[in-house]
């Protein structure tokens, strides 16, 4: 049997860039003793991002959540939003908190993204946006979304949290649709420890977003609108801007791992791992998902990740629960029967990827899987001779 790891292995790991290059930043920022509002490290961050991305509508916040509700707030929405129910919570509670109803709509089973042919059915006279999430990093049914928006005259936003870095057809992610949310996070494969950052089509928003996430401040005389505080500091700023000179690095790491991944399980029986996106797109390899057919492997999602768990890894069921069956929305009514966002919630588990995880280790991973499926398997599955596990067919 193959053996435990001596440290746990997590689902990810934040980057860190080397320690010297962010003392130097730390030292820089000793010597303006400016740590917040607006100080000159934010200041070239913006200008970094602007330059990465090729536009300067976008605007810097402390945590993406921060950033989404923000988003909201500015354009005024209210009424319904239609939206995924298997994304992260903070999707759902930027609409809550807003004071609009989310409407959740099913996800297709390729790329777990919000199903453009279910949304049309869910659009009513209160029906304000879209609110769909590139889950994983897989972009979106991006024209499909658009033609609905467009012919419903519906704002189509974008939760791309899990996607800095995804260019489609040579364009950022974050330029399609009205406005993208970006996060980062530390657990995201490009962070400025937590930080979100919004991009938009419409330049008019830059000013609103600015005085929104400043308390309104005109000056120190003039407040023009109810603004809260949701600026980013100097310390995250200076993190996201060493991140950003590393990012290509970090995203091929990761699809180096997910290159073995792939290729080591895909023979695995009940392991089904979607396929990369199709088209011109650059994906970034943020998560690494996988689902359990618990007849094909023998075991449930559930007891494939407490088996994990007893060899040191720490394998995550993003996003299970369904946000519609968490209490707080269990009582959001909806014509959806969501059944592939049910499907894919009860199986979908997630497996450590991230630029500092070892290739061996990962074959590691690969060899417990393997043992675990050559154990309870009901399929013929004989496991590779290298992996420490009896080649013996379960029966
Ligand atoms: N929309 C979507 C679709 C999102 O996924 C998220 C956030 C948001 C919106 C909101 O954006 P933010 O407001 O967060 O910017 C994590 C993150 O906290 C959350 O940011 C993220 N999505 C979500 C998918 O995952 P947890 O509760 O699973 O994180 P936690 O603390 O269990 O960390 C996971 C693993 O990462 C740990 O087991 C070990 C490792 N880790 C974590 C941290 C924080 C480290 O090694 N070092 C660290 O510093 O929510």
């Amino acid at each position: 049997m193959p053996k435990p790891f001596e440290k746990p292995i997590y689902v990810t790991r934040p980057f860190l860039p080397p320690l010297a290059e962010f003392a130097a930043g730390l030292e820089e920022i000793w010597a303006n003793a400016w740590l917040t509002n607006n100080g000159p490290v934010i200041k070239r961050y913006q200008k970094e991002l602007c330059d990465y991305f090729g536009t300067e509508n976008l605007c810097l916040f402390n945590n993406g959540t921060l950033a989404l509700q923000i988003a909201l707030q500015g354009l005024q929405l209210s009424g319904e939003v239609i939206t995924t129910p298997f994304t992260f919570v903070a999707t759902t509670h930027a609409l809550y908190w807003n004071k609009i109803r989310p409407v959740f709509v099913d996800i297709e089973p390729e790329h777990y993204t919000l199903d453009p042919a279910k949304v049309e059915a869910a659009i009513t006279p209160w029906t304000t946006a879209i609110l769909a999430v590139h889950v994983y990093g897989y972009p979106c049914c991006l024209p499909a979304l658009a033609g609905i928006a467009r012919r419903h005259k519906l704002l189509l936003l974008y939760d791309a949290a899990h996607a800095f870095g995804v260019r489609v057809d040579g364009r950022s992610i974050g330029g399609f649709g009205d406005l993208s949310m970006f996060s980062f996070h530390a657990t995201k494969l490009y962070h400025s420890i937590e930080g979100g950052m919004l991009m938009f089509s419409n330049p008019n928003l830059k000013k609103l977003f600015d005085y929104l996430k400043n308390f309104g401040f005109e000056n120190e005389l003039e407040v023009v609108m109810a603004g809260t505080n949701a600026k980013m500091n100097e310390f995250q700023a200076l993190m996201g801007l060493q991140v950003l000179g590393h990012l290509e690095g970090i995203i091929g790491r990761r699809a180096k791992i997910g290159a073995i991944y792939r290729s080591r399980l895909k023979t695995v029986p009940g392991i089904q791992i979607p396929s990369l996106p199709t088209g011109n797109v650059h994906y970034n390899h943020a998560y690494f998902p996988v689902e359990i057919d618990d007849q094909a492997f023998g075991l449930n999602r559930d007891a494939l990740q407490a088996a994990l768990q007893k060899y040191n890894v720490f394998a995550r069921r993003y996003f299970y629960p369904l946000i519609s069956d968490f209490a707080c929305y269990r009582s959001l009514s909806t014509n959806d029967p969501l059944s592939t966002a049910k499907r894919v919630a009860e199986r979908i588990l997630t497996l450590p990827i991230y630029d500092s995880l070892a290739l061996e280790d990962v074959e590691r991973i690969c060899n417990i899987i393997e043992s675990l499926a050559v154990t309870h398997s009901p399929q013929s599955f004989k496991g590779r001779k290298d992996n420490g596990v009896s080649a013996v067919t379960a029966v």
